[in-house]
Order: C-alpha cells, then sequence, then structure tokens
C-alpha cells in the first residue's frame, strides 16, 4: 500500500512540474574582493534560502580557472540551472559548451562573456557598465563646469579587474564623454584589481608621479569605490585633503562611499546594483518551468554625489 502511495505522489509531483524545493541551482561566485561582491553573495544566498531553492555556492577567489572548475563540477552534479559571474570576458565558450551539451541552462549574472555564440547562454543580467561610464563622465563634466566654468583637468584612473568587463565598459563609457573635452584627458591609468589594498598601492604610485605634480585639476576615476577608499587613504598620508585637493569619482555606490562622501573626502559614487537575486531566482523559475526568458535584463540606476549622499547613508547602510 506505501509503496503504491508513493509512486502515485511521485507521478503527481512529476505532473506538477518542479517545486522550489527541487531546484538545485549552481553558483560559482567570483570571489570576495569588494563590499559589492559580498552584498551581490548575500543577496544570492539570501534569496536562495527565502525559496527554499538548493544553492551550490562556491567562491573562485577572483580565479577563472577555479570557476571553470566549479561550473565543470556543478555540470558533474547535474544541477538544474548554473549562474556565473565571469571573472574576465574572455577563455568561456569550452566550458560553456561543456554546459549545453549537458543541457543545463546558464545564465551570466553581473559579468559578461565575450562570444559570438550567444545559444551558450540563457540570459544576462546585471549593469551596463558603458552606461555606468558615461553616468561618472557626465558627472564630471558637470561638476567642473559648475566649480570652474570650463570643462578641464587631469584624471587618474584606477582601473578594475584586467580584462573583466565592468573594467573594459566602465572606461570605455567614461572616456567617450571625456573625448568631447580637449582639455579633459586621462594622464595615468593603472589596475587595482577591485580591491582597497591595490587601489591604496596604485595611488600612492601616482602621487610620486610627475603627471601628479603637474595636475592643476586632479581628478581620481575608480572603476570601484573599494579602489576609490584605499586610494583616499594613499592621498591623506600624503599629507593632502582628498575632498578640498582633489575631485573623486567612484562606482558601485556603497554605504562606505557614502560615508566618505558624507565626510566630505569623495564627491560622486555611481551606482552598480548587487542585489541581484531576485531577479536571479526568477529567471531560474521560469527557466526551469520551460518559460522564455529575455536575452538581456539590465538594473536600474542612479548617481549619487555631496547634494544627497549623507542624508541618504542610513538607507544606504540598510542595503550593505
Ligand atoms: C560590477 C562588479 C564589480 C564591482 C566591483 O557589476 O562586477 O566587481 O563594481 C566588484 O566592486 O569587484
Amino acid at each position: 500500500m506505501r509503496k503504491l502511495l508513493a509512486s502515485v505522489l511521485g507521478i503527481a509531483l512529476a505532473a506538477a512540474g518542479t517545486f522550489a524545493g527541487e531546484i538545485t541551482v549552481g553558483f560559482a561566485q567570483l570571489g570576495a574582493e569588494s563590499m559589492w561582491r559580498t552584498a551581490n553573495t548575500d543577496s544570492v544566498k539570501g534569496e536562495a534560502a527565502r525559496r527554499g531553492i538548493n544553492l551550490v555556492f562556491s567562491d573562485a577567489q577572483q580565479k577563472q580557472e577555479n570557476q571553470i572548475k566549479a561550473v565543470r563540477s556543478f555540470i558533474a552534479q547535474g544541477v538544474d540551472v548554473i549562474g556565473l559571474p565571469p571573472v574576465v570576458e574572455s577563455g568561456w565558450e569550452p566550458v560553456l559548451r561543456e554546459a549545453q551539451e549537458a543541457g543545463i541552462p546558464v545564465i551570466l549574472t553581473d559579468r559578461r562573456v565575450d562570444t559570438s555564440d550567444e545559444s551558450l547562454y540563457t540570459a544576462f543580467l546585471g549593469s551596463n557598465f558603458i552606461t555606468e561610464g558615461e553616468n561618472a563622465g557626465n558627472w564630471l563634466v558637470r561638476e567642473l563646469m559648475g566649480r570652474y566654468g570650463v570643462v578641464k583637468g587631469e584624471v587618474f584612473e584606477l582601473v578594475g579587474t584586467v580584462g573583466a568587463a565592468p573594467a573594459i565598459d566602465r572606461k570605455k563609457g567614461f572616456e567617450a564623454v571625456i573625448a568631447k573635452h580637449p582639455n579633459l584627458n586621462i594622464v595615468k591609468s593603472q589596475s587595482g584589481d577591485f580591491t582597497r589594498a591595490k587601489g591604496k598601492e596604485v595611488m600612492e604610485a601616482f602621487i610620486k608621479s610627475p603627471e601628479w605634480d603637474k595636475a592643476a585639476t586632479k581628478i581620481i576615476y575608480g572603476h570601484n569605490d573599494d579602489m576609490v577608499l584605499g586610494a583616499i587613504q594613499a592621498i591623506e598620508e600624503a599629507g593632502i585633503n582628498p575632498g578640498k585637493e582633489c575631485i573623486i569619482i567612484g562606482v558601485d555606490a556603497i554605504a562606505d562611499a557614502f560615508e566618505a562622501i558624507a565626510q566630505g573626502k569623495m564627491h560622486c559614487t555611481v551606482e552598480c546594483n548587487p542585489l541581484l537575486g531576485p531577479q536571479l531566482f526568477d529567471m531560474v523559475e521560469a527557466v526551469v518551468a520551460g518559460k522564455e526568458v529575455p536575452k538581456t535584463v539590465y538594473s536600474i540606476e542612479g548617481t549619487y554625489d555631496y547634494y544627497c549622499a549623507e542624508a541618504l547613508l542610513p538607507w544606504r547602510r540598510t542595503l550593505y
């Protein structure tokens, strides 16, 4: 009798489709390099738990080979869907093809891959990094016009992880804006790998450079707030007042950046939304249910500066 009941229940469940509790998602997180990444991980883990989705989570410590290993292990485990924020744009086609051949859909989150074969992934969910770079450039142009009535200055750029989509595209978007202003130029550009420690190191080298001494209007543009906060530490240790002697712009809009702006040490941060968990698992459930999903879903993002950061800091602290 018991066997008969179990088989009837099994058939009923199969007919009713997959329940969240039976969905298993492999998420190959790229690392824990910044506050943004930590918030992103918390959002993914928290949302999976809230929905009762089985999450197999790995941290690649910013190494592509570890992410690829994780994806291969998810394929071997036979997960239902793979979530992947690729640390760099290139080198993904072989393992994405293995997932495709295993019939496991891959949802790219946060960062994109460089491939001509878009069938290798089901969808991309994240930010438009070119727009973020343009937002930073446009804020800077308005700020310079507002302060000096002219757009001129020397930009010291803290670049993100070499080869990463946010580093490539935040640079592209920013340069597209400043290209319209012949007296506003990037005079130094170096990767700080999206970390505070390396951002500080790079800024220490910038300060010792001849370009720093020659710069009349010292502008720091960092591809994320963590590198900028490290740079601010280096600036202060050099006896320079960051808020008064520089113009400092970051990306991510983490709470610590709001705090630095409120303290008068930084001027602007462009938002990059890390809270992708709800959208990711909406997409996972739709894919598992065999529904169509859009190929690209961009986050809606703003820009915050010294007019609003102090007032918004308590709210921002609830997110990070
Ligand atoms: C952007 C994300 C970037 C953040 C950094 O979506 O990939 O990686 O801007 C993080 O803080 O390290």
